[in-house]
């Protein structure tokens, strides 16, 4: 299947320029890829949260839910867990995932669920207009900070790391083969998966000259160390003047979440047939 086929009759109104064209031009590329290999689409759900990042499942012909900002997560756990055959991917932007919907996203990587994150972290609320969000660096000035804010982003990897996420990777707006990489590795990873997409708002905060001159490649890493990978995501903490690296940082197996519910949550067959009598002999 080719991009062209994943198209939709939607009208794209992102700004020109914008960063969210390389991640739904990647997304298309990997679901075509997937299709191609064998993946059913209708087995693949897109969720997405309110946002500009939110209108790129408007854009995919492929079933998607839109669910209310700061709460793509848990969608997405529950569309996973009501069907588990699903590939569920979900689409967050920074205010979504890393600020209202946070805890959301710590116990899903604690817990290990298997679904995809793709949080497109331009560090500003494009939507309404550039306000600040968790990763904007200290003295932003947006139009709730016109003096700059005071507070210190957070490292999201670092963070995510720390809550057990079993992969971790980074790319930008600006390097859409990259982007294809860690989406494919991502969706076919079986356990909680979040790509951090470092993805330019060209009208609120426009970063490419910033990101072309410091960001690299990973080379030489070992992604299942994880005190590599945390040595590697701490280098630039989404503030300080750094190089700043991109690819995979993070990738282990581990059971997941869904093995272990569905195993409860589903009684043995022999429970099964005393529950068949019990209902036969009260009728
Ligand atoms: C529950 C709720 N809280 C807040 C809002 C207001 N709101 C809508 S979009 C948005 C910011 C979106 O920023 P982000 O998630 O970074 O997405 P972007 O527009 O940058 O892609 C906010 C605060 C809302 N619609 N619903
Ligand atoms: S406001 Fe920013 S994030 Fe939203 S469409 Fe325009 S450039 Fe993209
Ligand atoms: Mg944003």
């Amino acid at each position: 299947m080719e991009q062209k086929d994943l198209g939709t009759y939607a009208q794209n109104t992102w700004c020109p320029g914008c960063g969210n064209f390389a991640i739904l031009n990647a997304i298309k590329t990997v679901l075509g890829e997937l299709n191609a290999e064998g993946l059913p689409l209708e087995n693949v759900v897109l969720v997405s949260g309110i946002g500009c990042h939110a209108k790129i499942v408007d854009y995919i012909n492929v079933n998607s839910f839109y669910s209310i900002h700061g709460r793509v997560t848990p969608a997405a756990e529950a569309i996973r867990l009501g069907d588990p055959k699903m590939k569920v991917i979900g689409f967050a932007g920074d205010g979504d995932a890393y600020g209202e919907g946070i805890e959301h996203l710590i116990f899903a990587a604690k817990r290990n669920i298997d679904i995809t994150m793709v949080i497109h972290n331009n560090r500003v609320y494009g939507l309404t207009t550039g306000q600040y969000t968790p990763t904007s660096p200290q003295g932003y000035r947006g139009r709730s900070t016109p003096e700059g804010t005071k507070e210190l982003p957070i490292n999201p990897l670092e963070l995510m790391l720390a809550s057990g996420a079993t992969y971790l990777g980074r790319g930008t707006s600006h390097g859409i083969e990259l982007l294809k990489k860690l989406f494919k590795e991502a969706i076919l990873h079986k356990g909680f998966s979040l790509v951090d997409v470092l993805q330019v708002c060209v009208t609120y905060f426009n970063m490419y000259e910033y990101y072309d001159k410091r960001v690299y490649e990973l080379k030489d890493h070992n992604p299942l160390d994880y005190q590599q990978a945390l040595n590697k995501i701490r280098e630039w903490d989404y503030n300080r003047d750094a190089r700043i690296a991109l690819g995979t940082f993070y990738k282990r197996g581990s059971p997941t979440f869904e093995e272990g519910f569905f195993k409860q949550a589903v009684p043995p067959p022999e429970r099964m047939e005393k529950i068949r009598l019990i209902l036969e002999s009260s009728i």
